[in-house]
């Protein structure tokens, strides 16, 4: 039933003591090996030695999105490259994305802990596994893919798109465990219900769906449309990729998995670590990372951890699902999307005036983005062409830089709401709750 029972089950006590012995490991390998760790820290008047339990982890400054970017692209790394087997990176930031690197063992480790995400689902070596998850530079197809191989299972590594081959591979090839987004999941089925299949043709038994905010309405719909069991997991680059945490069959939470990565939750107003059980923002220290050790690395989602034990036996602290987000980046079918990326485009053009909005919706399954320009009034009474042409123009820069279609609607002077304090440059209509 377990994967690895040994870490799945640890006592509390034997789990302190391994993340103990880890985290002093961690902090020595980043204040030696990383400059801007050593800075950090030095800044605080901290050597390693100050360090002298897990509750000390506190005093260690926070690690943002920007301090990677500010060390693009490799200056975070904590081992030579001749050591870095793997690079990838995540979207999601104006300019530069972050890159993170690993090393042979970090590979290990990731795939040891997507082994054991599978296996929460029922996965042995028998499944049958269709990842449909991105493949390249994001990290979930090939997260899943080496998970899949360690766990002795059959992979098809088919990645995303081309949905309707998607349901005939699903079928002939007698998939019983799909990974995808769960947007995905749901167009999927719809596009099932096109082909005229149905839940019976298909040997699906389970579904592990992550890397966007979902609900557990959209898990009732995806189960009753495969007759599945559909569970979520939850990872983010900077850390390692998927696999960072994932439901067991209990589905009352995601256990994060603490032999090697320690979890906090803080105030996102104040940066303080909040009680056992508050709601805030998820912070994490990996602890036994070596290509890119990261140290209180703010994720900026928002949810609460979960103490009590669960009824599956295993003992990692549990965080619900992701509710939130203490920054504006919106999760558009599976691409991370900041504002300020379109801003960039806007400025980048020039034709347009300074205000837009982004509307996001969902029509049937798909994401839908619309963003609305203002022009000037002398833009308008151009001719249609010119308008319609500059709208393409937008678009288009926005499907380069974004990797995102969206329909671009510009509108008169003052048609946007302005707003005395923070300007709203989102509705998001869609409902995670
Ligand atoms: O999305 C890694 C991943 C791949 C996770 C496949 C699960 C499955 P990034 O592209 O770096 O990495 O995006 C990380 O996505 O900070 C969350 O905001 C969001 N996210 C990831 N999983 C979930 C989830 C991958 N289960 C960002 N629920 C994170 C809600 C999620 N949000």
């Amino acid at each position: 039933m377990y994967w690895n029972e040994r870490y799945e089950c640890m006592s509390q006590d034997e789990l302190r003591q391994l993340q103990w012995e880890r985290l002093q490991q961690t902090i020595e390998r980043v204040y030696h090996n990383v400059p801007y760790y050593r800075q950090r820290m030095q800044e605080k008047g901290l050597e390693p030695g100050d360090i002298k339990s897990l509750d000390d982890l506190q005093k260690l400054p926070f690690t943002n999105k920007q301090d990677l970017r500010d060390n693009y692209p490799y200056g975070m790394f904590a081992t030579p490259m001749s050591e870095i087997v793997r690079i990838h990176s995540s979207s999601g930031t104006t300019g530069k994305p972050t890159v993170v690197g690993y090393t042979r063992k970090d590979i290990s480790t990731w795939s040891e802990l997507m082994a054991r995400c599978i296996s929460f689902g029922g996965g042995t070596k028998e499944d049958i596994i269709q990842v449909a998850y991105g493949y390249g530079l994001f990290t979930g197809g090939l997260g899943f893919h080496y998970g899949v191989e360690k766990l002795g299972a059959s992979v098809i590594p088919i990645s995303g798109g081309n949905t309707k081959r998607q349901m005939m591979i699903m079928q002939d090839y007698g998939t019983t465990m799909l990974a995808c987004t769960p947007s995905y999941a749901l167009y999927l089925a719809e596009v099932m219900e096109e082909m005229e299949l149905t839940k019976d043709d298909l040997k699906l038994k389970c579904g592990i769906f992550g890397a966007e905010p979902w609900s557990n309405s959209m898990r009732k719909e995806i189960e009753n449309k495969f007759g599945i069991l559909a569970l979520d997991i939850y990872g983010l680059s900077e850390i390692m990729g998927p696999g960072v945490a994932c439901e067991c069959a209990e589905k009352d939470g995601l256990h994060i998995f603490e032999d090697h990565f320690i979890p906090e939750i803080i105030n996102p107003e104040t940066g303080e670590v909040m009680p056992m059980g508050s709601k805030g923002e998820l912070v994490f220290t990996t602890i036994t990372k070596e290509g890119l050790p990261v140290i209180r690395y703010r994720t900026r989602d928002i949810t609460r951890l979960i103490e009590e034990k669960c009824n599956c036996g295993r003992t990692h602290v549990r965080m619900e699902r992701v509710s939130g987000r203490s920054d504006d980046m919106l999760i558009i079918r599976g691409v991370n999307v900041f504002p300020s990326q379109v801003e960039s485009v806007l400025l980048e053009i020039g034709e347009t005036e300074p205000h837009y909005l982004l509307i996001v919706d969902r029509i049937g399954n798909l994401d839908i983005l619309e963003v609305w320009v203002e022009v000037s009034d002398r833009m308008l009474s151009d001719e249609v062409r010119r308008l319609e042409q500059l709208e393409h123009k937008i678009s288009k820069e926005i499907e380069t830089v974004l990797n995102i279609n969206a329909k671009v609607k510009l509108v008169e002077p003052k048609t946007i709401e302005r707003s005395e304090g923070k300007a709203k440059r989102v509705i998001d209509k869609r409902r995670f709750e």
